[in-house]
């Protein structure tokens, strides 16, 4: 069977190595498996305070990266989450069958809103799971790529398709959270027990760095004391971090890394890596370049829009229709 793909990410800040190994990375794989629906969540990014002309900045070189890791406009659809409006009217509608206890419980909303007042923390970002889940049940989605930290939303969306199918008839499509089964999580180089993140940038190699950047980044991330190259994420999580960033730049797996590099010394196994991501990302960069300058994103995201909106009307309607809603 042809799969559904679809996932999206938020224009936010600067895009990392843990968004391109995540989601970028795998956009070809992702094309030949079946029909993809590639998004910019652009909504969601007003969950946290933006400058608007940075929120329209990211959501360009967001557009321009998603076709420089070789998504294919003719072959897929890429489009902003807000020129479909049916993520906003299906959201009206399914915000009734999410509950505020299970919302309350998602660690996403627990860690940022963790370090805001409440007298600042929006409705939007408490509300965050409903609108995803929207985006995933409006094109049927199968399968959603994504890092290890947005399973539990995938999870919460299976939970509201079983609700909306027990009480209205098998309506709507069960989609599963896929990950990369090396790379799920890349932490920061300078922390490697926290999430190399955007919107908390430390230690974080971003897509734009130059390579003499990236290699500096590299050569100065933080190990851990010892002197073998061994995945060890408890005892040594720097050195397992940067195996995890060889093995998915390089497609192979991590037992197969260690092999590799288990004669050499951390300086040399550090400037493998540095050579290994700067090899994948000069000529990516090279691609996003072009893109920016001819703009070619424009009409790759007005015909996505186009594309799915139609996919996303349908749903919505059954939808509408399903719970009452007066459908002429
Ligand atoms: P933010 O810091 O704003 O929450 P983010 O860097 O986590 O942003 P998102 O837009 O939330 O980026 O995520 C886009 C995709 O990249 C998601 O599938 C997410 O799971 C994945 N992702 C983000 N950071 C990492 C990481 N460090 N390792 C693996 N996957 C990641
Ligand atoms: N919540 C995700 C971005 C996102 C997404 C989606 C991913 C919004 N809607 C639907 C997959 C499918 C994030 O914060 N990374």
């Amino acid at each position: 069977m042809s799969e559904r793909i679809l996932t999206g990410i938020k224009p936010t800040g600067q895009l990392t190595l843990g968004n391109y190994i995540a989601v970028l990375k795998n956009l070809r794989s992702m094309m030949d498996r079946g029909e993809c629906f590639i998004f910019i969540a652009d909504l969601h990014a007003l969950t946290l305070p933006i400058d608007p002309e940075v929120l329209r900045q990211n959501s360009i070189d967001l557009a321009a990266f998603y076709l420089a890791a070789g998504l294919d406009p003719n072959r897929s659809a890429l489009f902003l989450q807000s020129s479909v409006s049916a993520h906003a009217e299906l959201n009206a509608i399914m915000q009734n069958f999410l509950y505020m206890g299970e919302l309350s419980r998602m660690t996403q909303f627990k860690d940022k809103s963790a370090k805001m007042k409440e007298s600042a923390i929006g409705l939007g970002l408490f509300a965050y799971p409903v609108l995803m889940a929207c985006d995933i049940i409006l094109y049927d989605a199968t399968i959603v790529p994504v890092g290890e930290d947005q399973v539990q939303h995938v999870e919460l969306t299976r939970d509201l398709v079983n609700r909306i199918n027990n009480r209205y008839g098998d309506i709507l499509t069960m989609p599963k959270a896929e990950l990369r089964k090396v790379g799920k999580r890349i932490m920061s180089l300078s922390d490697p027990t926290v999430k190399m993140s955007k919107s908390d940038p430390k230690g974080d190699i971003f897509l734009k760095d130059e390579p003499a950047v990236i290699r500096k980044k590299i050569m100065s991330a933080v190990t851990d004391s010892g002197s073998e190259v061994k995945f060890d994420p408890e005892n040594k999580p720097g050195i397992s971090n940067l195996l995890t960033i060889y093995s998915a730049m390089k497609d192979i797996s991590i037992e197969e890394a260690e092999e590799r590099f288990k004669e050499s010394r951390y300086g040399d196994f550090k400037k493998a890596v540095a050579d290994a991501v700067i090899e994948e990302l000069e000529p990516f960069q090279a691609r996003y370049k072009e893109i920016v300058a001819n703009k070619s994103y424009e009409k790759a995201l007005r015909d996505g829009a186009e594309k799915a909106s139609a996919i996303a009307n349908k749903t919505l309607k059954r939808v509408q229709k399903a719970v009452g809603l007066l459908q002429e």
